[in-house]
Order: structure tokens, then sequence, then C-alpha cells
């Protein structure tokens, strides 16, 4: 970046001016001002993502909440954890961190939990809100003792969608955000099929399509490239839908 002095000296006609005395000069000022301004924008921009998504009373819930996308993964081996109730599923944590992990239904229920009653926003235009529960994936990651170098986290779900894998991917601001959870429950009741049985993402500050549904492993990287078609998440991959779906 250039800094102020780097300016004042880079410019032809200014360069004896005293600091005070260019300033005054409304052209000066502008592009002098131009990188504190660009600097307050991101800032602004940081700070936004980690204010919270609106949450709502019982009362509001929505008296259905459609399912979208894939409804029921249909795989034999999906088939066959949902006909053991989940019993056997085991979410795999890997990739950059120091310890892999393995959960459970019970290692996720018997995490510290947060319940969440916040507004789903699809982008074909529709939204409903419902309550989630999950532990925070910030304290899974913690668990697994991810390592610095990790920039993404990749989510990797057990249904195909038009035969491509269905896979999404969030940054570390957004995983350690405090309302993306690990949903297991929805609603007081424990996932069903259609909304992601046994366990979906919710990345409540993001568009429907990032929060992936019928979770069997995340990976913390350094690069989305090489996974999938290197855009980050199946919609990114296959049409243009935007990585970054900030609501
Ligand atoms: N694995 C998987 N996750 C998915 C999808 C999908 O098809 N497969 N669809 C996405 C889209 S576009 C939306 S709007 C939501 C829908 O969640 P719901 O079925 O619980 O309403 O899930 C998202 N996560
Ligand atoms: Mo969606």
């Amino acid at each position: 970046m250039i800094g102020r002095r780097g300016i004042l000296t880079g410019g032809a006609g200014l360069l004896l001016a005293g600091c005070d005395r260019v300033v005054q000069i409304p052209a000066a000022r502008r592009i002098l001002f131009a990188g504190e301004d660009m600097q307050k924008g991101l800032q602004r921009a940081l700070t936004d993502r980690a204010a919270l998504a609106p949450e709502f009373r019982p009362e509001q819930m929505s008296p259905v909440f459609r399912s979208n996308g894939t409804r029921d993964p249909g795989t034999d081996a999906y088939r066959a954890l949902a006909d053991a109730r989940f019993a056997d599923w085991r979410l795999e944590v890997g990739g950059l961190v120091a310890r892999p992990l393995r959960l459970s239904l019970a290692d996720l229920r018997g995490m510290p939990n947060r319940s969440q009653i916040t507004r789903h926003d699809c982008v074909e235009g529709w939204s409903a809100i419902g309550q989630w529960t999950g532990p925070m994936l910030g304290n899974v990651l913690k668990a697994a003792g991810v390592r610095p170098a990790a920039r993404y986290i990749v989510f990797t779900c057990a249904d195909l969608y038009g035969g491509a894998p269905y896979y999404e991917s969030i940054d570390m601001v957004d995983a350690f955000h405090p309302q993306t959870i690990l949903a297991w429950a929805m609603n007081g009741r424990p996932l069903d099929v259609a909304h992601g049985a046994p366990c979906r993402l919710r990345v409540e500050r993001q568009l429907g399509y990032k929060h992936a549904k019928y979770l069997m492993r995340l990976d913390a990287v350094a690069s989305l490239a090489g996974i999938g078609k290197g855009r980050g998440g199946y919609w990114e991959d296959n049409v243009d839908y935007d990585w970054y779906a900030g609501i």
C-alpha cells in the first residue's frame, strides 16, 4: 500500500510543499484521504461480517418450512445410515488440523449447544423462519486444533445433486461466527431427511445454498483449488453463484 508520504513525494509539484499546505489543496486532499476511506470501508465490511443475523421469537416461526435441493440423498450408503437412525454416522473432521476427529451424533449433542431462531433466505426467492440447534462450528474446530494455515472450511455432503457431489465452503470469519453451528435439530426435533439429517451447516449470514445438508466431513484447507472445479461449492462450480453469499 502506498503511504501518505509516498503519495506526497511522488506528486510532482507537491514535492516541496509542507505537509500541512498540501492538505489544503482540494485535489491533494482527495488523493490523500481516498486511502483512508478505503480503509474505513474495509473495517466496516469486517465489522459487519461479525454482526449477528436477526433472531426471532418462537411465535414468529414459519408453520411450514419447505425443503429445497436434495430432499433425500437416496444412496444405499445413506439409506443404511438412516435405517439405523444415524447411530453409525460419523462426522469426519480433517485437513489442516492437529487432531482429526470422528464425531457421532451423541458427541455433537454432548457439546455445549446453541439454539437460534433465524430466517433462511434462498436465492430462488423464498424465506422461512425456523429454530436450529447444534454446537458452534468454532468449538469443533478448536477441539480439532485447526492450524493457522487454514483459510477455509470445506463441507462434504452425502448427496449428489444433478449427478455432481454437493459441497460448500466458508472462510474462517464465518467458521468462527457464533451463529455458525452444526445443526442436528430443527424446531426442537432431530433433523429430518428433507432438511439434511443427521446434521447440516447453519451459516446464518449467508444465503441458503451455503447451508450444506447431509454433512459427512469437513476439512480445513489453505486453498479451494483442486476441490471440485475449484470455485468453492456446487453452485459456484456448476452455475455462476457467488462464493460469498452474504446477507
Ligand atoms: N447437501 C445439500 N445441501 C444443500 C442443498 C442440496 O441440494 N444438497 N440445497 C441448498 C439450498 S439451495 C437451500 S435453499 C437449502 C435448503 O434447505 P432446506 O431443504 O432445509 O429448506 O439447503 C442447501 N443445502
Ligand atoms: Mo437455495
